[in-house]
């Protein structure tokens, strides 16, 4: 190990992460400059990479899950190699530079993910290494390993007070993910002052507790560093956690070890004070020895890469089908489902629906994997041929998540954005609450991850207002590039999986019944394609319509039965899988389904926050408070949410 060079690699994190913080005025520097050693081992000799093929499938990952440190990856990118260059350094945190606040999944090649909501960072790299597992069960031949990789992750204390890190450190132990390493940065400060504020618990017991083995070292001891890694991989059965105990700031000479230093740029003086002790001769600072250091190690990534993509071809040739297989897994699209079909009549909740076409899709394409959050029956996502995913059978595709969505749902992002795998994951549409911030997150990083989310409204009855959604198909419409599909039947539901398996840039979410649904005969005969507008005519009226009546889910059937209650209308039945998607859509495509002059009523169980786009409050009828506990029939007659509540609107 040349620690002269490692130095200078840590010289040049600090003299680069300090001055391009100081540049935006604006940054973190207490982490990059805290744990300048860490990066430079880690990117010099702990990685197996090679920053000229930042798509290698087999490459080890690294998530920065305390992603405010993003100056820390910024600079490591910079000098390994992987395109970013001084000048994106020097636009940090600038509209359009790769150098984000916070590192962004896409904006340059090395971010394997988003991060910055702390906590999350540490689950997705959970998720990474479930994908690992799972790829390395389903490829690797007795003869060749194709998939061998570790994931990396840096925590701070703040991922490690973050519920989603313990949700997802006790499944990792549970599962014995033992390529797994997580580095913890512990330097006893965040912004608020000392942990002592409010964290004095033994982090390195809970850990163990949780079947983790964990290691203890210094973030200033390359060689320790290097050695509690190889410890780290020797214990193949458990995930390790490395407590480094570190100084935050490291090399401001009168702010490290404060919170001071944490989240605020070093200021003039301190910047100069720090230069002269550090000696960094010059602004955006780059050791001639750490570039020397680097160049150097190309040769050697290389071959690590031709080494595996050697094994990987004598592989392929001798097995064939594998390697089909391994191609459709990577090609990043779905193949179309043989979907179940349905009969007009069928009484079908659209979670069961669902739950059939999910089989079907998951018997298309062997790479869909995931599960549901201990709701396996009531979510209706078992797919019994897909077998349990578990330590002993990690070729299994269902993951029991245990009662942790958040956790779920962020291990879910994880898989995805490990490449090769398609996730899904499953609970009860109020409890989408409880994932939200991951959900945000698939959908910032354009992460096709599958959310079904069931028992959709008031009608699930009996289990009263803490289960009964209101406000969260508003909730959720409102995060951008999320797909919200709410379908109205057995038929409408399969179509919705098509849907959400072919969208490669977004997640979806499938809000679903409880309650049986009919189905309907629709108007359109080309209502499947119509459907990916967002909405379509389910019934037709000849002639122009008097009222055009927008309703989705399972308020289409009450729909439907209410307009037919108003003999004297005209009333055209639109089913709306999809506000947020029919509203995306031209002129055009919505006039001819809802010509604008026509008089609208809006039906839908939940809240009226949105529709009122689309028709007049009074001519909305919704949900705007909590629910009862009761038969659903019943507590949907006592909010007056009923198909002649609907009729007498329309008959007004
Ligand atoms: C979920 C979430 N809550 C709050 C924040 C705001 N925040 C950013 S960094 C930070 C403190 C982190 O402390 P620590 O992990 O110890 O980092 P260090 O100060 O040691 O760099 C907080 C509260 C955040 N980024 N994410
Ligand atoms: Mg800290």
């Amino acid at each position: 190990m040349n620690i002269k060079a490692l130095e200078k690699v840590s010289l040049t994190i600090r003299a680069l992460s300090m001055d391009a913080i100081q540049k935006a005025n604006s940054g973190h520097p207490g982490l990059p400059l805290g744990a300048a050693e860490l990066g430079a081992v880690l990117y010099g000799e702990l990685l197996r990479h090679d920053p000229s093929d930042p798509a290698w499938t087999d490459r080890d990952r690294f998530v920065l899950s305390a992603g405010h440190g993003s100056m820390f990856l910024y600079s490591l990118l910079h000098l390994s190699g992987y395109g970013i260059t001084l000048e994106d350094i020097k636009t940090f945190r600038q509209i359009g530079s790769p150098c984000a606040g916070h590192p962004e999944y896409g904006m340059a090649p090395g971010i394997e993910t988003t991060t910055g909501p702390l906590g999350q960072g540490v689950a997705m790299a959970v998720g990474m290494a479930v994908a690992e597992s799972m790829l390395a069960a389903r490829f690797n031949s007795p003869k060749h390993s194709v998939v061998h990789h570790y994931t990396y992750a840096l925590a701070g204390d703040g991922c490690m007070q973050e519920g989603v890190s313990s949700e997802t450190a006790s499944l990792a132990g549970h599962l014995g993910l033992g390529k797994l390493i997580v580095f913890y940065d512990s330097n006893k400060i965040s912004i608020d002052g000392g942990t002592e504020l409010s964290f004095t618990e033994n982090v390195a017991a809970r850990y163990e507790a949780y079947g983790w083995q964990v290691l203890k070292g210094s973030m200033y001891d390359f060689e320790g560093i290097a050695s509690l890694v190889a410890k780290a991989k020797a214990e193949t059965k458990k995930p390790s956690l490395i407590v480094l105990e570190s100084i935050i700031g490291k090399g401001a000479p009168t702010k490290q070890g404060t919170s001071g230093v944490h989240g605020s740029p070093l200021g003039a003086e301190e910047l100069a004070a720090a230069k002269v002790a550090l000696g960094i001769p010059s602004d955006f600072y780059v050791a001639p020895e750490a570039t020397a250091y680097f160049e150097a190690k190309r040769a050697e990534w290389k071959k690590a890469r031709e080494a595996w993509r050697a094994e990987f071809d004598a592989w392929s040739a001798e097995n064939p089908d594998k390697r089909k297989e391994w191609d459709a897994f990577h090609s990043g699209k779905a193949v179309p489902a043989a979907l179940p079909v349905f009969a007009v009549g069928d009484k079908i909740a659209t979670r069961t629906a669902s739950n059939k076409a999910l089989i079907a899709e998951a018997k298309a394409n062997a790479n869909l994997v995931g599960g549901s959050a201990d709701l396996q029956g009531p979510n209706a996502v078992s797919i019994p041929e897909a077998g349990i995913y578990s330590r002993a059978t990690p070729a299994g595709r269902y993951i029991h998540f245990g009662i942790r969505e958040f956790g779920m749902a962020a291990i879910s992002n994880g898989i995805q954005l490990h490449g090769g795998l398609r996730a899904f994951c499953a609970t009860f549409l109020v409890f989408a609450d409880y994932l939200r911030p991951a959900l945000r997150l698939s959908a910032l990083m354009k992460q096709a991850v599958v959310y079904v989310l069931t028992h959709d409204s008031i009608f699930i009855g009996e289990d009263g207002p803490t289960h009964q959604p209101v406000e969260h198909l508003a909730s959720l419409r409102a995060i951008p590039n999320l797909r919200v599909l709410r379908p109205a039947d057995g038929e409408e539901s399969a179509e919705a999986w098509a849907m959400a398996m072919e969208r490669t840039d977004g997640p979806t979410a499938l809000v679903l019944t409880r309650q049986n649904t009919t189905v309907f005969p629709k108007a359109d005969p080309d209502w499947k394609n119509t459907l990916r507008t967002g909405a379509y005519v389910a019934k037709q009226v000849e002639g122009k319509a008097d009222i055009v009546l927008l309703a989705t889910g399972s308020e289409v059937g009450l729909a439907l039965s209410a307009a037919a209650a108003v003999p004297g209308k005209k009333i055209r039945v639109v089913s709306m899988i999809s506000r947020e998607l029919f509203e995306s859509q031209d002129a055009k495509v919505r006039d001819l389904i809802v010509p604008p002059g026509t008089r609208t009523v809006v039906c839908e169980a939940g809240s009226r926050m949105g529709w009122e786009r689309w028709a007049k409050v009074e001519d909305i009828l919704s949900v705007d408070r909590f629910g009862e506990s009761g038969p659903g029939d019943k507590v949907a007659e006592h909010l007056g949410f009923t198909s002649a509540a609907l009729a007498a609107i329309l008959g007004r």
